[in-house]
């Protein structure tokens, strides 16, 4: 498995993404992902499927430490003190001694973000985690975060696919040597398959139009991409993306449909200013 190397975690660049998967067919896509070579299984509190996940991660023969495992605190757990409860009750759930990355799920703007980063280095330094780092941060939020860690940010985990330009976002994680992790990076409907940049690069290489943009996602320095699917057939099609290369000229036209800009997701408690930077 290709890892990407980010302030010296090792993350497996293509993961299992568990948004909305519940219950025994949450775990037995975790199961069967393993099986087929997945070694990085992404969760969060907010999903409501640790346990699923973890009898997942249990059913498996796979060895713990040859499994990534990801999860994270909802932003109305992440005050000092909070944070550190709710990520024992996600390992609980888990069935976990730690996890390997421990993520501040969404930021929250009526907590200082100190307090937030101080909590989650908290964690780390209390064994619960061996990496920290961050999900849905705008650039300048990520840049403070950055600078609050004692502990080196790995990651900022967004929304990020071929008609959303994270091109700022992929910038700052290379330069802080942290990963871009892509959540939703197929887009939801399908609409991206029938792009003709996609189907013509997929028709070339003899993949289907979902490895294509997989293959885009990691083709790019420094990104990883959590695709979920409902579907065991998928996840056998959603790995095999290491075996061929886009060209330069494949990769720029599907980076171009960014110009479409759409966002699947907000939240409307917090929305976040993408547009300030
Ligand atoms: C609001 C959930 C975003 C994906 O983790």
């Amino acid at each position: 498995m290709h890892v990407v190397n980010a302030n010296g975690a090792a993350i497996p660049a293509l993961g299992l993404g568990t948004w909305t998967l519940r219950g025994d067919a949450c775990a037995d896509l975790v199961a069967s992902a393993l099986a087929l070579g997945y070694r990085h299984v992404d969760t969060a509190a907010r999903y409501d499927n640790e346990a699923d996940v973890g009898r997942g991660l249990a059913a498996s023969d796979i060895g713990r430490d040859a499994v990534f495992v990801t999860t994270k605190v909802w932003y109305t757990d992440i005050a000092a003190g909070k944070l550190e409860r709710a990520a024992e009750a996600s390992l609980r759930r888990l069935g976990l001694h730690h996890v390997d990355l421990l993520l501040i799920h969404w930021p929250n703007p009526t907590i200082p973000l100190k307090e937030t980063i101080g909590a989650l280095n908290a964690a780390r330094r209390g064994g619960l985690t061996r990496h920290v780092g961050v999900s849905n941060f705008p650039p300048r939020l990520l840049a403070e975060a950055v600078a609050l860690s004692e502990a080196p940010l790995v990651c900022d985990q967004v929304e990020y696919h071929p008609y959303l330009d994270q091109s700022k976002l992929v910038a700052a994680c290379r330069a802080a040597d942290m990963a871009l992790v892509s959540y939703c990076p197929l887009f939801r409907d399908g609409g991206l398959f029938s792009e003709p940049a996609v189907r013509a690069a997929a028709e070339h290489h003899g993949k289907t139009p979902g490895q294509v943009i997989l293959r885009w996602h990691v083709q790019q320095a420094g990104v990883v991409a959590i695709p979920r699917t409902t579907r065991k057939e998928r996840l056998a099609e959603n790995i095999a993306v290491f075996d061929f290369a886009l060209s330069e000229p494949e990769m720029e036209a599907i980076t171009t449909l960014t110009q479409a800009g759409r966002r699947l997701c907000d939240h409307d408690e917090f929305p976040i200013d993408w547009a300030a930077g």
